[in-house]
């Protein structure tokens, strides 16, 4: 192995040294631990270590990093204590996640380093969101994410690429190719002679070194950070290295032919470095033992420091109250005037246009949303008032959007994201509910997103343009969900929904953009998350639901006076009004849920049990519940009008209130 130190010189060089030396101990000792039994899983990092600690040298401390699994030396070099990384591997309280997540799975604004989640992919995304916000700000800082050679047959590696070069956001792409993917080797992962040549089909450049050679990823890096902070790009960096254990400790290396790690324990990046300075003279033999004793005099103290410390007691308020982050409604709205009538699709954009005004922070994101104006429209001149740099076009690929828009709000932005249609996000759904709804949880990260979800039926558009997705989100905690079914809602939601730092997935219903309209105050009057509203008063039954069933409700009960029926407007579903709820059952003793969404466990199931369960007493009747079909959802009208709730709400009515 050849080392260049360029213009490093010997005090750097021995610094190196020990950035390199103590991963490697502190995993030696893990494996220890391992094999008594005192901790958990573990993925070893032993023989690739040049490439964390060599990468992370060249980075700056203000400069994010988005490391994997293996990567144990970007934690050392950016110097985290080790009693609060061993705090973290044994789930104990002063471990960054309380013993919510393990090993490498948390992040630290402290550190700047942004740690994966289990899923591999997604990280790479908010990579891109992170450089965006960099860029957006001026500041000429790199962000350097890591991925495995395995995780790049994801989709989410394709699409943070391809993002990174239609934008020239300042990433680099480091892919570490340790030659197996568990068990798998990597002639059965990709067919392309090497993956550094996937660069030229994003039209970005690529770069391929000896990860095992500190001084070459350390000069690789700095080389390319000094280039793309002039001139920002992203660039793909594929680093060669071995993993000389197995997958995770308990998985073992019998798949690996013997030679082969023969040959790569040749060419070990601690032995070969140290050679490298003993020939140089700038490290000297009688050091090195007294730099080991350093090190595992530090590691003994730090881990039997953790070992002490006394567990995690579990509360139950703790853990629901993290889910999300702290957040109080302002107690006083401005006065609702001047009044103008609107459409549903006007109060939308009006909204949508306010919070731009008002946080110059925020940017949206979406497919067509910029010259064109969206798909239906609602951000229409919204680039020639805010500028492209916060009206953003995507490429069309939804889970690499969501995960800019967290990488954005963890670099100090707020994001919302445009799903084309609702449906579409099937293709974000990871992101959605792995990272943005479980982020402040694991280690107390704000994620200050909206994601507008134009959904529903009524159009004839069939089954991937039509559903009612609303469900999947609602049992996911860490999300909110709004649903307004009227215009000056669908403006005061959305603009809570922007005021709010947690994740908000917000439903616009398709068919009542230009089909209804209503007054809605021209100023910027939040509409509280979490607050229903009774749309009609009556004393007979209540008919309980949201969005589009409001108005099948309202159409229905102005049909039906005689009947008295009660009408609430849940219009947020997580968190929902449960008070308003039961006030009105207790009061009318019936209780009708109706929605769009299939019926077999849709939100109205959620309602049914709450009402079973808290007001049974006051019942007349069973709690009724009202649904479309269990069907895919059909195109033609006759068909999608069989399918809609819409037409069995008559008769479930009159089986309520004739029980
Ligand atoms: C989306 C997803 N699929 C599967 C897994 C299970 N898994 C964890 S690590 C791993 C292998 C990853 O290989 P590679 O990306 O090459 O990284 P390495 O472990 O070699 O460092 C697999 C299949 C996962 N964590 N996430």
């Amino acid at each position: 192995m050849i080392f260049d130190r360029k213009n490093l010189d010997t005090d750097t060089l021995v610094s190196f040294y020990k950035k390199l030396l103590l991963p490697r101990m502190v995993e030696e000792k893990m494996l220890i631990l391992l094999r008594q039994g005192r901790i958990g899983k573990w993925f070893s990092g032993i023989g690739q270590e040049a490439i964390a600690v060599g990468s992370t040298l060249a980075m700056a401390d203000d400069e994010y990093i988005l490391p994997m699994h293996r990567n144990l030396g970007v934690f050392t070099t950016r110097n985290i204590p080790l009693s609060r990384l061993m705090a973290q591997w044994q789930g104990k309280p002063s471990g960054f996640t309380k013993g919510r997540d393990r090993s490498f799975h948390f992040g630290t604004q402290e550190y700047k380093i942004i740690g994966m989640i289990s899923h591999l992919g997604p990280q790479l995304a908010l990579a891109d969101g992170i450089a965006l916000a960099n860029v957006l700000s001026n500041h000429k800082k790199t962000t350097l994410v890591y991925t495995g050679e395995g995780a790049t047959s994801e989709g989410d590696f394709h699409e943070a690429l391809n993002i990174a070069a239609v934008w020239n956001l300042p990433v680099i792409f480091l892919i570490e190719n340790n030659g197996y993917g568990l068990s798998t080797p990597t002639n059965e992962q990709y067919h392309c002679a090497q993956l550094v040549d996937r660069a030229i089909g994003y039209g970005m450049e690529g770069r391929r070194i000896d990860g095992n050679n500190i001084l070459e990823v350390y000069h690789t890096i700095t080389d390319i950070k000094n280039s793309i902070r002039e001139n920002p790009r992203p660039v793909l960096l594929e680093c060669m290295t071995f993993r000389m254990r197995g997958h995770e400790e308990a998985s073992g290396t019998k798949y690996v032919p013997q030679n082969l790690t023969e040959w790569w324990s040749a060419k070990d990046p601690l032995a070969n470095y140290e050679k490298y300075l003993l020939n140089e003279r700038a490290l000297l033999p009688e050091w090195i033992p007294l730099i080991r004793k350093e090190f595992s005099t530090l590691i003994e103290s730090e881990f039997e420091k953790v070992y002490s410390e006394a567990d995690i007691v579990p509360d139950i308020n703790t853990e629901v109250e993290d889910m999300y982050h702290s957040y109080s409604f302002p107690a006083t709205q401005p006065a609702s005037t001047p009044i103008t009538t609107k459409r549903y699709i006007d109060a939308i954009s009006d909204g949508l246009r306010q919070g731009m005004r008002k946080h110059s922070n925020l940017v949206i994101m979406g497919q067509d949303i910029a010259e064109y104006g969206g798909a239906f429209k609602i951000t229409q001149g919204f680039v020639e008032e805010f500028g492209k740099g916060r009206v953003r076009n995507t490429p069309i690929c939804e889970s690499g959007i969501v995960g800019a828009g967290m990488g954005l709000a963890i670099n100090g932005y707020k994001a919302v994201v445009e799903m084309q249609f609702a449906d579409f996000v099937t293709c974000g759904f990871n992101q959605i509910i792995n990272n943005l709804a479980k982020t402040h949880y694991r280690w107390a990260q704000a994620v200050d997103m909206v994601v507008r979800m134009p959904t529903g039926a009524g159009t004839g558009a069939g089954p991937f343009h039509s559903q009612s997705n609303e469900a999947w989100f609602t049992k996911t905690p860490g999300l909110k969900v709004v649903y307004p079914a009227f215009p000056a809602d669908a403006k005061g939601l959305l603009l809570a929904a922007i005021e709010d730092p947690n994740p908000v997935i917000y439903f616009e219903h398709k068919y009542l953009y230009r089909s209804i309209s209503g007054e809605v105050p021209d100023n910027d009057v939040l509409i509280e998350i979490g607050k229903a509203n009774i749309v009609q008063q009556g004393d007979t039954a209540s008919i309980i639901t949201f969005g589009l069933g409001v108005h099948w409700a309202v159409e229905y009960t102005a049909q039906h006076p005689e009947q008295s029926l009660e009408i609430i407007d849940l219009r947020s579903l997580l968190p929902w009004d449960k008070e308003a709820v039961e006030a009105s059952v207790k009061k009318t003793g019936r209780a009708l849920v109706l929605h769009e969404d299939t019926l077999t466990s849709g939100f109205g199931a959620e309602i049914a049990a709450y009402i079973a369960e808290h007001c049974f007493k006051y019942l007349d009747a069973p709690v009724m519940r009202c649904g479309s079909l269990d069907t895919a959802i059909p195109m033609n009208k006759a068909l999608e009008d069989q399918f809609l709730a819409k037409a069995r709400l008559g008769e479930t009515v009159e089986k309520l209130l004739g029980y």
